[in-house]
This record gives structure tokens, sequence and C-alpha cells, in this order.
């Protein structure tokens, strides 16, 4: 059995299924551990979710913020806009299905036996791993939560409060949580979001830093795989952190890390495009 972690798909089917094939990956043994943004931008976002559901045994994911952000079109269609790629979802017999498995995934998700945490974005330099785990905990039970996930939805859009305070509440406290785990590039020692910046590590707004960056970071040392920031591309140097987008959405590739001898191949997402 071999666990393999892979960078953003963000509606990519082909590339995922050429890293696939090049491991000889058997969803009857082996693993995939998603980093999130399955879906939106790329080319086949519903063929990429129903994919990921017929080996949902062998999956685990924690969300992006496209994923969330489906989540939320899904109940107000409003909110697609024209850059979206997710109407054939919306559309399809079998979204309920789908949507469902989506929300019942996690924001963080914490290999004991390995060590190794997996998020979309990130985690903020103030918190511990089990602070994170609680926080992480407290967004996947409404997501869950049948007569509290419209709330949320409704009010997860924006970037305030910038910072985490352990005195908020409802939905400002939740914002706060899935910004960390699904948006964050730069922030400030103490956890300030900029979420404005999208470029590479050089391009921080004064005062802020990558938030792996902080020589404080409570969770410094620890293992943790991430996607989200594309600028990086696959290049983190800071140790124990696994940096997997590379991009491919835009041109780039997609990215396979076998998690246990941290050895890495990549798909070209040009000779794997849907035509
Ligand atoms: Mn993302």
């Amino acid at each position: 059995m071999a666990v393999y972690a892979v960078g953003d798909l963000q509606g990519c089917l082909k590339p995922l299924q050429c890293l696939l094939q090049r491991v000889a990956f058997d969803p009857t043994q082996d693993r995939l551990w998603l980093v999130g943004d399955l879906v939106n931008r790329g080319p086949q976002s519903l063929e990429t979710l129903r994919f990921l559901y017929a080996m949902r045994e062998a999956v685990v994911c924690v969300l992006g913020n496209h994923d969330l952000h489906l989540l939320a079109t899904a109940h107000h269609i409003e909110r697609l806009k024209k850059s979206d790629t997710l109407r054939e979802i919306l559309d399809a017999p079998d979204r309920n299905e789908l949507l469902d498995w989506l929300r019942q995934q996690k924001l963080l998700h914490h290999d004991a036996e390995r060590q190794i945490t997996l998020v979309h974005a990130g985690i903020p330099p103030q918190w511990s791993l089990a602070k994170a785990q609680k926080c992480a905990a407290e967004v996947e039970e409404v997501l869950r939560d049948d007569a509290r996930l419209p709330l949320f939805l409704d009010g997860m859009y924006g970037n305030e409060p910038a910072k985490w305070d352990k005195s908020l509440k409802g939905v400002a406290r939740l914002r706060v949580i899935t910004n960390y785990f699904t948006r964050m590039r730069f922030c400030k020692a103490d956890g300030t979001l900029d979420l404005k910046s999208k470029e590479g590590v050089g391009t921080a707004p004064p005062g802020y830093a990558p938030w792996f960056s902080h020589s404080e970071r409570k969770m410094r040392g620890q293992k943790i795989i991430f996607g989200h920031w594309a600028a990086l591309e696959g290049r983190c140097t800071e140790p124990g952190l696994f940096a997997l987008d590379t991009g491919c959405v835009w041109g780039g590739s997609m990215t396979l890390l076998n998690v246990d001898s941290g050895e890495r191949i990549s798909c070209s997402c040009e000779e794997n495009r849907h035509d």
C-alpha cells in the first residue's frame, strides 16, 4: 500500500489520470490524498468529481476555496461568476450525491502515524496542531449540519475579520477559520491575513510574510502538505513543508507526492489537455 498526495486538480482530470497511471495506482490498496480545489476553472470539473466519488474509499480530501464556492453556488446559483466552470455540476442528475460527499470532507486531515497534516492553504503561525484541529472541526461540523449550512455559505465570503480571536462568534468566527485553511498566503506573525496578494514569496506586502516563514510559527518542523499557492511552483524550502500546487490549470503541471518516500512526479497539463 502506498500513500500519494496530489496538488490542486481544478477540474483537470487527464493530468490526474496520467499521474495515477504512472504510479500504477490501485484504489483497492493505495490511498490518494487531495489538497482540495478539486473543481473550477479547468475543463472537466464534473468528470473529476465523479471520478473521485467512484473511488472515494481510497480518497482522503480536504476542501479548498473553490470546493466551498461550489457548495455556495449550489445553495445560491446567483453566486456563479463568469470565470466559474461549475454549471455542469449544478445541472448534473447526480449533483446531490456528489455535493453531499463533498460537504462531508474535512478542512484538515492529520495522519497520526505519519505525523503529517494535510490542508488546502495552510495553518496560521499562532496555532498549534491541536488548536488547528479544534478550529477545523468547528467548520466541518457546520458543513454537515443541514440547518446551519446555508447561513455559513452565505456568510463565509469576505476578508474580515483579518485575524483570529477566541472571542469571535457565529459566522465571523467560521469565516476567519475558513480563510486560514482555504485562502491564506501572506500573514503577519500574529496571524493577521492579507488575502489580496497572490504572487510569489518575494511580493509580500510590508509587514507580512508567507504563513510558513514566520520564525515563531507554532507548528515549525512538523510536516504539512498544502496546495493553493500556484506562484510557489511547488517550491517551499521550509523544513517539513510540501507545496503541491504547480498551477496545472494555468498551463503548468500537476504534482504527485509519494507521502512516505518524498518522491515527486509530475504530468504536464499541456500534453494532457482535454480536447
Ligand atoms: Mn485554492
